[in-house]
């Protein structure tokens, strides 16, 4: 048997064939532009700019202004083929489906020549029926239209009013009409981000044969029945019987660990249908629940569902299964008026501490699963809590939320809708229903996940004006927002999925925006919900400036990422602050002077008369800017929690703008936001620029090796602040770095994410502190 035929499960009593077959078509495809002028071989999963890059056609498009000179690459219409033959006998089986797991994103798909369906969602899985085409040698096509021509025709074809934005600002150098298209919204550029709308076939592609029925779907949660204090399970299996006559049969769900063992009677009609489950676990038995990271276990149990049917055809589903309830607490705060917003987790308010997580890279065939795994260990070893998945990027893969439950990495869990008012014409909200239907099934049994919400900052954009809406046109956009993101997506959640709140945008004022008609006056305000906050004008350094707000889910300001992550993509002329390069990387308008503003409000600015020093010196400094605005900010909002001022207070979460990085670019992301398990902390009773006495530190440091782990003893000859390591492009993480080294010694460990060793490390290590500016 060939190799990537997977005989899925079957059967089988005597006489009998296999219920299911399924024959992956991931692999080698070809790939043709619009006139035919290039062709070449294509991975699937995968996308146009990795093959053409793998062959060598184009070089790394994060490379200098490789972002414009390769924006030919997504507006061509690229066409996917690949012929095949099927290694079993296609006409045994009753009913064959292409399932594509994920289509990016505008495509018609042609089987055997025949058109069989088109694709116009990246974040919607899709099942085409091919049984009357499919033969044993065959020819499939996805036909894309380019992504950034698709969007420009459907806002055209929008001749009723407006949707803005209509492009994104000019410093972006980005693609127009995004809200017209469902794909990553920043992936035609963002504020941190380049213009890539790629195409192709990013997700598993399968052709599954059956007879009898198949399971389409499973899904389940946990819900707890707070007046009889039990843990029930909701099972919701999704069947296609093809069978001319009912199947019966049972179903046993065990959960060896809880003692548990439940056997059901079913019978399938035929057609498309749905079996719900409800399993009780006995008040006897002790459930684990799950907890956050910092909180207790991310406990889980192992569950199998198992169908016997008819004809000896038997259906097995193993998960984990993970309890845990939230609550979202909006209730009256004695000495401030407004309401409460912040979460319960098992009956336990707990403080949300963490970031905000944007797409890993433009290419997510470049998102690997050790990627995955370093960046969401990063993030409970700097001791937090929580990140929020935010809507302008995509639904994140099976991987990241299963390591997120891991863990204990609670999830905000945005839909993808971000900084735009949105079109809800049917076809438009019939693809958004699919969507978000197919999300809510994939997620609802993440116990990482603890809301749903809607979308990113529109109601704030709608009631703030950002599109400068005449008023007399503002009821069209509200009704437009009220029937995408209450009448739709809020009724989705609803009904598929109980076990977590859902509120329509972040920020928003929670009860208050329902209560003023699912739109608030200042949907930002420091009495209700949550807020976003940027200042990059007032002082960091004073407190008094950051709101004192019930929940800050968004905050932060930019810095320049490493030298060494900047050589890789850059050549020598680009290297100063004001280059062209430094320019164009930048996306946020002024942003490279407001670093230098802030940095210069603390420090004096690097002048050394080597260009290349000072702009690493630059680069450094912009980070230690970086590192002391967000520590003051979040120690703001941590200090918040236990106190009521002016009437405000009770803040209750605390997540930093960005976690990472989606190219090598200024940015707001930082991963060093380090936590130490007993605290110690500093403070600067003057500007460090009006501080004497700090003389040039000779930092040496003595490294080791102890297993898998690398030991840098550190010494120092005078005082140095925000002493920074660097140990070039060698990928890993140093256990702290950034810090105040006011002993003459201190141990730094690290550890690489591939192999090295101290002989290359020693090569590539240099370090910087403040004092060498000075
Ligand atoms: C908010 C975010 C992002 C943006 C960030 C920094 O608006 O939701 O859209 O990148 O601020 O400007």
């Amino acid at each position: 048997m060939r190799l990537h035929l997977l005989l899925l499960l079957a059967l089988c009593g005597a006489g009998t064939t296999a219920a299911e077959l399924s024959y992956s078509l991931r692999g080698n495809w070809s790939i043709c532009n619009g006139n035919g002028s290039l062709e070449l071989p294509g991975a699937v999963p995968g996308c146009v700019h990795s093959a053409l890059f793998q062959q060598g056609l184009i070089q790394d498009s994060y490379y200098r202004f490789n972002d414009l000179n390769y924006r030919w690459v997504s507006l061509d219409n690229w066409t996917y083929s690949k012929e095949f033959k099927i290694p079993f006998e296609i006409s045994k089986w009753q009913k064959v489906n292409l399932i594509l797991e994920g289509v990016d994103t505008v495509s018609k798909i042609l089987f055997n020549e025949v058109t069989i369906g088109e694709t116009d969602n990246m974040f919607n899985r899709y099942s085409f029926d091919i049984t009357n085409v499919v033969r044993d040698v065959n020819s499939i096509e996805l036909r894309f239209q380019s992504a950034v021509l698709y969007a420009a025709q459907q806002s055209k074809a929008h001749t009723r009013y407006q949707v803005p934005p209509d492009c994104p600002p000019l410093v972006q150098k980005g693609e127009c009409h995004v809200n017209f298209v469902r794909k990553e919204q920043c992936s035609f550029s963002w504020d941190w981000g380049p213009s890539f709308p790629t195409q192709g076939i990013w997700k598993d592609v399968r052709i599954e044969a059956y007879n009898i029925c198949h399971l389409n779907y499973f899904t389940f949660s946990p819900i707890y029945d707070k007046s009889a204090q039990e843990w029930n399970l909701e099972i919701e299996s999704t069947f296609d019987v093809v069978s001319s006559k009912p199947v019966g049969g049972q179903v046993i769900v065990a959960i060896p660990k809880l003692q548990t063992q439940q056997t059901y009677s079913i019978e399938l009609q035929p057609g498309k249908r749905i079996v719900e489950l409800f399993v009780n676990i006995s008040k006897n038995i002790t459930v684990e629940t799950w907890w956050p990271h910092g909180h207790g276990n991310q406990t889980g149990y192992n569950m199998t569902v198992l169908f016997e049917l008819d004809g000896g055809l038997n259906i097995e589903k193993s998960a984990k299964v993970y309890f845990r309830t939230v609550e979202l607490i909006e209730e009256p705060i004695k000495g401030s008026p407004g309401l409460s917003f912040y979460f319960k987790i098992n009956g336990f308010p707990i403080f949300l501490k963490g970031s905000n997580w944007i797409p890993a890279d433009s290419f997510q065939d470049r998102v690997t699963s050790e990627l995955l795994r370093l960046l969401l260990q990063s993030v409970v070893d700097a001791n937090m809590n929580t990140l929020r998945v935010w809507g302008g990027g995509i639904y994140e893969q099976d991987e990241f939320y299963e390591l997120c439950d891991e863990l204990g990495i609670m999830v905000w869990q945005d839909f993808m809708f971000a900084c735009a008012l949105y079109p809800t014409d049917q076809g438009f909200l019939d693809s958004v229903t699919a969507e978000v239907a197919y999300q809510i099934k994939r997620l609802k049994s993440h116990p990482s996940i603890i809301i749903w919400s809607g979308n990113n900052e529109n109601e704030e954009a709608l009631m703030m004006n950002w599109y400068h809406i005449s008023f007399t046109d503002r009821p069209i956009y509200i009704k437009d927002y009220v029937t995408l993101y209450v009448k739709n997506i809020r009724e989705l959640v609803l009904a598929g999925d109980k076990s977590r709140p859902f509120i329509t945008s972040s920020p928003t004022n929670g009860a208050e925006t329902v209560a003023e008609g699912w739109v608030s006056q200042n949907p930002n305000s420091n009495y209700f919900g949550d807020v976003h906050f940027y200042d990059y004008i007032s002082d960091c350094w004073n407190w008094k400036v950051f709101p004192k707000a019930r929940f800050a889910s968004e905050y932060g300001y930019q810095s320049w990422p490493s030298f060494s992550t900047l050589e890789k993509v850059s050549s020598t002329e680009d290297w100063s602050f004001n280059s062209k390069f430094s320019l164009h990387r930048q996306h946020h308008e002024g942003g490279n002077k407001q670093m230098l503003y802030q940095a210069g409000l603390h420090f004096k600015l690097p002048q050394s008369t080597d260009p290349l020093r000072t702009f690493k010196d630059t680069i450094y400094l912009t980070q230690v800017m970086q590192a002391q605005c967000v520590k003051t900010e979040t120690e703001f909002y941590r200090r918040s929690r236990s106190e009521i001022v002016d009437q405000q207070g009770h803040t209750m979460g605390a997540l930093y703008w960005q976690l990472n990085d989606i190219w090598q670019a200024p940015s707001w992301a930082s991963l060093a936001d380090h936590g130490l398990l007993s605290p110690t902390n500093y403070h600067f009773l003057s500007s460090p620029k009006e501080a004497v006495g700090l003389c040039k530190a000779q930092i040496t440091a003595i490294i080791s090796q102890q297993g898998d782990i690398f030991v840098f003893d550190l010494e120092t000859s005078a005082v140095a602040p925000f002493v920074w390591l660097d140990v070039g492009s060698i990928p890993g993480r140093f256990s702290d770095n950034g810090f105040l080294m006011t002993e003459k010694t201190r141990t730094i460990l690290f550890y690489p994410w591939e192999p090295t060793s101290k002989n290359e490390l020693e090569q590539s290590f240099h370090v910087t502190s403040l004092t060498d500016i000075y």
